[in-house]
């Protein structure tokens, strides 16, 4: 491992030859990027030791959103400065490199992101950890508007190879689909050969996990689909069918070939199952092969060795895979697998939204899967018999978690039912499944249920984000809160010191200017960085209420024009996400903001005072360059909704103010800065559900009695937004004929005037710099080293 500057020039020329087989001078930038990522990732190779005796934790995953990788492995490794000035005696800028790498789209959203933030946390705390996944071939799709409209593009990622994976053709397993079980008695017990239609190959590819101060590097083991033989069918070939002579090639390669781009909503294709199978059974045969390297078939010890954890449901079939292996493979009895398998798997749920918890039709599923569906099924029977059927009311519970039923396999009940632990991703979050959607369970099985509140990494979206605040820190408080993020707590000290809180304004300005910069190249708009800069960033769905945010606007136009007494102090609005392909109301909701941005930014009447941006393309890298600019962070769910958030946590560590609702982590982060340095309104949770329960809210009342809103639902039927790209009757009936299921136009007038209050106070710099001082100094507990600390201590006992 080069330690100097001049070790690091020599090893970098070394890289380029070998890497790219050209001399230093004959490479391309992007030739350059790719040598050095190939070194740093050598680098990271060799400070990955096996440390046998310790227990080890597999985190299942569908997405793993771990964004670039350059910056944030030189930051953890120390070695930023060393390869900076090498490479400027070289002539060459770090920066273009980091420009040049791409960001692996292997997720939807905050799931994602929690995954690729606890393998942060995982090897900086020096655990022992690998992520199984999905390598697919194109990631979520990239975003550009056109006509104010989203477009998606392919996100070919892979197109040019990706310097940090190394292939693993070694490592490869097989894996079943189809077919049927042939079942034999031998006079002593029944044995089961799954005869499968079809077999492929899964292959491996590792990537490095680079904690902070090269202290552990664990992989991320993402499995692709090949075909067994390489299947080419060269008769066809040579008939000059060279569509079919590839078929089968495609077929098998499509299973990891898309990444479904949907969040949180339940894709019911085969195809999705398939991937789900995949990569679980892949993952599973994975650990039992390096478990019987290690420790032969002392299978008692397994679960003392192995913890398995399952991110929702997506590899809800961990389990029963684990038990088919330790069964048909390894010859072990039902009880002794059932054991192993419940003592070795946990299960995180993500999500109370119906559409997104899985349930596959009973035939689907037998028929991909006949062995594990025997299991599956067994597994069910054994459930039922042990029911105790001498309470009141037991048919109703053993109706609402048992797996199999109306004929659908349901993977959350599963789930429950073979985990030693389920938890949900915030104190409400994990109130609401034990006391609505997973009652029944915490009822018979309340021992299984806890609370982990997510966490980020806050070395990669504070320290790494936010040079600039993250050197007035070093000054301040010194650097132990990289390591120990608690120690941000050590910033009260400075609430009132009028010349820190002046430099904390200085930082977010410049932090505000390099995001105009990026706005400006992406969009054409200039924006002014003396604006409040109001910002909403995440995927677009109904009730995280986009829309609500988009009627504020609105709103605040037309008061503007009508009344030249109303002034506020100038603000930017600015969105980003990205909606699932097919949710129409999703792209509907982004259409608007197109339209209303066009409007108000062209309009001098208003634009000095208000402006509106829709970022294209949000994803890791402009997320670092988004949260540290924000003032005022949104998130305004409905209440109730929203597991947890992720986004709030990254805007609060950035010293944003957050605007929200009571709902997932914003309860928590209420607690912590309390009420003066944050602004809730809405209903809360215990309200909604009521008020949904009695049937009481209608919203054509609120239409009919308050004028602001009536207009503003008017100008969605009018012309005033629709020049652009036609209307929005869709969103209108959403809130009118559908009656408004996610209680905006409820929450609007108590949203308004929490804005403007909230903006009311930004006049007053001292009081705004301390709030923001204040959620900075509260955000420690906020990093997923907590999260991952709490997972290790009470449900993985690493
Ligand atoms: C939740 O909606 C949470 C993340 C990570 C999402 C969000 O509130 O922060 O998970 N759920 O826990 C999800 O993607 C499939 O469900």
């Amino acid at each position: 491992m080069f330690k100097t500057k001049k070790e690091f020039k020599k090893e970098f020329e070394n890289a380029c030859l070998v890497v790219v087989g050209k001399d230093f001078e004959d490479c391309s930038t992007e030739e350059k990027y790719f040598a050095l990522a190939k070194l740093i990732s050598s680098q990271a190779g060799e400070l990955h030791e096996q440390k046998i005796a310790h227990k080890k934790i597999y985190y299942f995953s569908m997405e793993f959103l771990i964004g670039k990788l350059l910056e944030n492995y030189l930051m953890n490794l120390g070695l930023t400065k060393t390869v900076s000035e090498g490479l400027k005696d070289m002539g060459e800028s770090l920066e273009d490199y980091f420009d040049i790498e791409k960001d692996p789209g292997l997720g939807n959203g905050g799931l994602g992101r929690l995954a690729a933030c606890f393998m942060d946390s995982l090897a900086s705390l020096g655990y022992e950890a690998q992520g199984v996944g999905i390598r697919y071939r194109f990631g979520l799709f990239k975003q550009r508007i056109e006509d104010g409209r989203q477009v998606e593009d392919p996100d070919n990622w892979l197109e040019k190879d990706y310097p940090w994976e190394v292939k693993h053709l070694e490592a490869a397993v097989p894996v079943k689909f189809g077919g049927r079980v042939e079942k034999s008695y031998d006079g002593n017990e029944m044995h089961y050969q799954w005869i499968p239609e079809e077999t492929i190959l899964a292959v491996p590819y590792d990537i490095p996990m680079v904690g902070y101060d090269g202290k552990q590097v664990n992989t991320l083991r993402i499995w692709s689909a090949k075909p067994m033989e390489e299947g080419f069918d060269m008769d066809a070939f040579n008939r000059g069918d060279y569509a079919h002579a590839n078929k089968h090639r495609a077929d098998v390669q499509a299973i990891t070939d898309i990444l479904y781009p949907n969040d949180q909503s339940l894709s019911g294709r085969i195809l999705r199952l398939k991937q789900e199978y995949m990569f679980t059974a892949a993952g599973i045969m994975d650990i039992v092969n390096n478990f019987k390297k290690q420790y032969g078939n002392h299978w008692e010890i397994f679960s003392e060795k192995v913890a398995i954890h399952t991110n929702d449901t997506h590899p809800a079939v961990c389990a029963p895979e684990l038990m088919r292996v330790l069964m048909d493979q390894e010859g072990l009895g039902w009880d002794e697998s059932w054991k192993i398998a419940s003592a070795s798997v946990s299960y995180t749920n993500h999500t109370i939204l119906p559409e997104a918890l899985e349930k596959w039709p009973i035939d689907m599923f037998r028929n991909l899967l006949p062995r594990l569906y025997d299991i599956i099924e067994e597994i069910d029977r054994r459930y039922r018999d042990s029911f105790h059927k001498n309470v009141d009311g037991w048919q109703e519970q053993l109706k609402n978690t048992a797996i199999l039923w109306d004929g659908q396999v349901h993977m959350a009940n599963l789930s429950v039912i073979v985990s030693h632990h389920v938890n949900g991703v915030a104190d409400l979050h994990t109130e609401i499944l034990k006391n609505i959607v997973l009652k029944d369970f915490y009822t018979l099985v309340p021992e299984k249920f806890n609370n982990k509140t997510n966490g980020i990494s806050h070395r990669r979206f504070f320290a790494q984000a936010n040079p600039s605040y993250r050197k007035l820190l070093e000054e301040t408080i010194g650097k132990g809160w990289i390591h120990h993020p608690e120690e941000l707590e050590n910033l009260k000290k400075y609430e009132e010191n009028v010349s820190f809180l002046e430099k904390v304004e200085a930082s977010k300005k410049e932090n505000k200017i390099r995001l105009a910069n990026y706005i400006k190249k992406m969009t054409g708009i200039e924006v002014n960085p003396n604006s409040i800069f109001d910002i909403q960033v995440k995927r677009f769905h109904a009730y995280k209420r986009q829309l609500l945010n988009v009627l504020k606007i609105m709103d605040l136009y037309n008061r503007l024009l009508a009344d030249p007494n109303f002034h506020i102090h100038p603000v930017t609005f600015i969105f980003a996400g990205k909606a699932a392909q097919g949710y129409t109301f999703a792209k509907d909701v982004i259409r608007l903001i197109c339209a209303i941005a066009d409007v108000i930014n062209h309009d001098d009447r208003v634009n000095r005072m208000i402006k509106v941006v829709f970022i294209p393309n949000f994803s890791v890298s402009n997320a670092q360059i988004i949260y540290p600019a924000a003032e005022i962070s949104e998130q305004i769910s409905t209440a109730g909704m929203e597991a947890s958030g992720t986004g709030n946590m990254k805007f609060m560590m950035n010293g944003a103010i957050t605007l929200g609702t009571l709902d997932g982590a914003n309860v928590e982060i209420t607690q912590l800065v309390g009420s003066d340095n944050i602004k809730i309104f809405g209903l809360k949770a215990h309200e909604i559900e009521t008020m949904r329960h009695q049937g009481s809210y209608l919203a054509w009342t609120l239409y009919h009695e308050n004028q602001r809103i009536k207009k503003v639902l008017d100008q969605l039927m009018d012309d005033t937004y629709s020049h652009l790209s036609g209307g929005f009757d869709l969103i209108y009936d959403s809130l009118l004929r559908d009656n408004d299921s996610f209680f905006v136009l409820k929450d609007f007038e108590s949203y308004m005037n929490a804005f403007e209050e909230l903006v009311g106070l930004y006049e007053d710099k001292k009081t705004w710099w301390k709030m923001s001082v204040h959620n900075t100094a509260c955000s420690g507990y906020f990093s997923s080293d907590r999260t991952i600390e709490e997972y290790v201590q009470e449900i993985w006992k690493l």
